[in-house]
Formats: structure tokens, C-alpha cells, sequence
């Protein structure tokens, strides 16, 4: 019974992890996918937060550019977090899987953050860019906190 019981766990995580990582061909390419999407989201983020901070002056229309790009990228590394991308070089912590529905809430979040900032930015108002862009670098922030190695 115990036999059989291992078998079919055995089987439905053989079965999840085909699954998980069907898009990528190896875990090394996944782990690589994610990292050039966030790199890509925090240089986006960044010229934002450039504006934010006042270290250049704020524009619209780079902005909106931006924040496009940043909603756009917030989209793409999650399904890189299949199982079996765990080791390798990554900063990911175990609790990415062991305390799944944790991390969705953080990349739920974020991309719903960041859709938020998107839409400020389109209107071209400085002061919700402001509001909104915080609220993303809480996200990201927090979601380090828990699940980024140092
Ligand atoms: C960035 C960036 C991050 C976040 C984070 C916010 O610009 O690259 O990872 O902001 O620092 O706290």
C-alpha cells in the first residue's frame, strides 16, 4: 500500500513538473527567461523611479513608454517558475514552491500593481505616477523579502 502510494505520488509529480515545464526546453533556460524579465521590468521601473525621485524631470510621454513596458514584462516570469527550476543560478528561495499560493498572491499583485501604474501614467499626472509607482516598489519589495535570496 505504502508502494502504492509512492508510485502515485511519483507519477502525478513526474506528470505536474512535465507540465510546469513544458515551455522551456531545460530549468537552466527557464531560470535565464525570468531573470531578463525582471532585468528588463526593473531598468523600465527604474526610469520611472527616476522621475519619482527627481533626479530627472518628469515626463509623460516617458513615462507612459515606461509603465507600459514594466505592465507588459510584470506578465512574463511567473510560468518560469515551473517545477524543477529551483536549483541552478538562482536567488529563488524554496518557499517559491513549498508556499505557492504566497508567491501568486505577490505576482498577482504585482501585476495588478503594475497595470495600476500604467493607466496613471497614461493620464500623465505626476502625483498618481507617484502613488502608483510606490505601491509597485512595495510589491516587488516585499515579495524579495520573502522569496529573494540576498
Ligand atoms: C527597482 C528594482 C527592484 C525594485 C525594488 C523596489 O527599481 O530593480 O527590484 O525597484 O527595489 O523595492
Amino acid at each position: 500500500m505504502k508502494k502504492l502510494f509512492s508510485l502515485v505520488v511519483s507519477v502525478v509529480l513526474l506528470a505536474f513538473s512535465g507540465a510546469a515545464s513544458a515551455q522551456f526546453a531545460k530549468a537552466e533556460d527557464a531560470i535565464k527567461y525570468r531573470k531578463a524579465s525582471f532585468t528588463v521590468m526593473g531598468v523600465h521601473f527604474s526610469r520611472i523611479g527616476a522621475m519619482v525621485n527627481g533626479s530627472v524631470p518628469f515626463d509623460a510621454a516617458a513615462a507612459a513608454n515606461n509603465a507600459q513596458l514594466v505592465e507588459t514584462m510584470s506578465r512574463l516570469p511567473w510560468a518560469a517558475f515551473g517545477a524543477g527550476t529551483d536549483k541552478g543560478d538562482t536567488k529563488a528561495k524554496a518557499e517559491i514552491w513549498s508556499d505557492a499560493a504566497k508567491f501568486k498572491g505577490y505576482s498577482d499583485k504585482l501585476v495588478t500593481d503594475a497595470a495600476k501604474l500604467n493607466a496613471a501614467a497614461k493620464m500623465g499626472n505626476a502625483d498618481a505616477v507617484k502613488a502608483a509607482f510606490g505601491a509597485v516598489a512595495g510589491t516587488c519589495k516585499a515579495c524579495h523579502d520573502d522569496f529573494r535570496n540576498k
